[in-house]
């Protein structure tokens, strides 16, 4: 195994600069060109890297990270998550791991920008409100407990990015399939009360959210990422600031011992470990929040198209989903199965769940459950019934109380964000 320094080596190269170790590694000018591969320097370095040669590095897909620098231990504490990358720590859980009603911490997903905290003390923890408040106050978490109103609510948090993986031309950071999704019961007082109490001084249009978690490069003047809410967001009932999670500690990889869990939004505005929220004058600015960072373009655009900067906006809302949880895909099911699964849509609720068996030509409504508060998935569910044995497809569609519907070609844009496209899976009817 290479020393600890060197392992983290090539994972930190393509955080940093996707495209650079792209044209390193895999030879590729854009990643619009998939003939790349492993050659020359790249391919020397990871073999120095790994102590030996690898004598299929041809076969080897574009942007692979070989196995052998995956560090086994970060993933503890999760249970059956598929590993994306291991600097920063981004995990994904597979569908069928997230058929509960409430997903336990264990399959909660992980997206992480930065290198998170390595101990954290919850009874030494502090969280400031400052800025354009009337109060600044700095309170530890024994303080939010016992000077606000606790409230416990399922929660989803779903990372803009979900479902990147499906881009064509294909759209550079995690290639997140479905699994970027999660609704836990989160414990906490409301972002709304605390802000309240602080005092919000007029004219703040933005709140800007801190962290714990140190930048990639080691640089303690960097964030690694720094969001924030339009005040009017930030004020609703079901933005929480969390200390607990399904009834137990939050997991350090999803923000211990405190973050923000705002949702229906890019989960990126949902802070973890939480030190700091101030309130600004101006749209919010820090790291992630410029440029084309959890953007899309103010139209619909061709895939593979150039959208100039000032034609993005920041991504508000999540659009109408759903997910299939089960039956898993590629299972071999009998001739009459129940098809259950989740459906959610940003700040709004889902209306119906029509599930298709013949590739879309016909559709059979779910029975769907309201949700259990604001901010929650739904769970569907309905029986199939196949008419022969064969390979069939499952589709799953959601639309929302304003009529929008799933699609079923991807809403492409540059960065891959917000790809709700209908889940499908394959299922083998014996
Ligand atoms: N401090 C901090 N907060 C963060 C992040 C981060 O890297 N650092 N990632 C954000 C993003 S992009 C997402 S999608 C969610 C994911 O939350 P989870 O890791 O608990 O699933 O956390 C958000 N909060
Ligand atoms: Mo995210």
């Amino acid at each position: 195994m290479p020393r600890d320094g060197e392992r983290h080596m090539i994972g930190e190269f393509f955080a940093k600069d996707p495209a650079q170790a792209d044209k390193v590694f895999f030879g590729r000018e854009s990643h619009a060109d998939r003939r790349g591969f492993l050659r020359g320097a790249g391919l020397a370095t990871m073999s120095a890297m790994l102590g030996m040669s690898i004598p299929f590095h041809r076969n080897m897909p574009q942007g692979l990270i070989p196995a052998a620098f995956a560090a086994e231990d970060v993933l503890v504490g999760k249970d059956g998550l598929t590993l994306l990358n291991d600097r920063p720590v981004n995990a994904e859980t597979p569908a069928h791991l997230l058929d509960d009603a409430i997903t336990p911490t264990a399959r909660h997903f992980i997206r992480n920008n930065g290198i998170p905290p390595e101990e954290v003390d919850p009874a030494n923890w502090t969280l400031t409100i400052d800025g354009m408040v009337d109060n600044p106050m700095t309170m530890s978490i024994d303080d939010l407990k016992s000077q606000f109103e606790p409230v416990t609510m399922a929660l989803i948090i779903e990372c803009g990015g979900n479902g990147r993986w499906a881009f064509d031309p294909p759209a550079k950071g995690n290639q997140w399939t479905t699994g970027a999704v999660a609704c836990a019961n989160w414990t906490g007082v409301r972002l709304k009360d605390v802000l309240n109490k602080a005092g919000v001084k007029s004219g703040v249009v933005y709140t800007a959210h801190v962290g714990a978690d140190a930048h990639l490069s080691g640089d303690p003047e960097k964030l690694p990422i720094s969001r924030g809410l339009p005040i009017g967001k930030a004020l609703t009932d079901n933005v929480l600031i969390a200390y607990e999670m399904n009834g137990g500690p939050l997991h350090l990889m999803n923000g211990a011992p405190l973050r923000l869990v705002v949702p229906g939004w890019p989960g990126s505005c949902s802070q973890k470990w939480l030190t700091r929220i101030y309130l600004r004058d101006i749209v919010h600015d820090g790291p992630k929040m410029t440029g084309t960072a959890y953007r899309v373009p103010n139209r619909p655009v061709e895939p593979g198209e150039e959208v100039a900067k000032e034609d993005f906006v920041i991504i508000e809302r999540m659009p109408v989903k759903s997910l299939i949880t089960s039956p898993e895909t590629g299972a071999t099911v009998g001739k009459t199965v129940e098809v259950r699964g989740h459906a959610w849509s940003g700040d709004r609720e889902v209306e119906l769940l029509d599930i298709s068996m013949d590739f879309g030509v016909t559709w059979q409504r779910a029975t769907l459950d309201s949700p259990v508060n604001e901010g929650a998935w739904q769970n569907w569910r309905t029986e199939v019934t196949f008419p022969q044995a064969g390979y069939y497809e499952i589709w799953a569609r959601a639309a929302d109380s304003e009529g929008e519907m799933q699609p079923f070609a991807i809403n492409w844009n540059p960065k891959g964000y917000l790809n709700n496209t209908m889940h499908r899976i394959a299922v083998r009817v014996s």
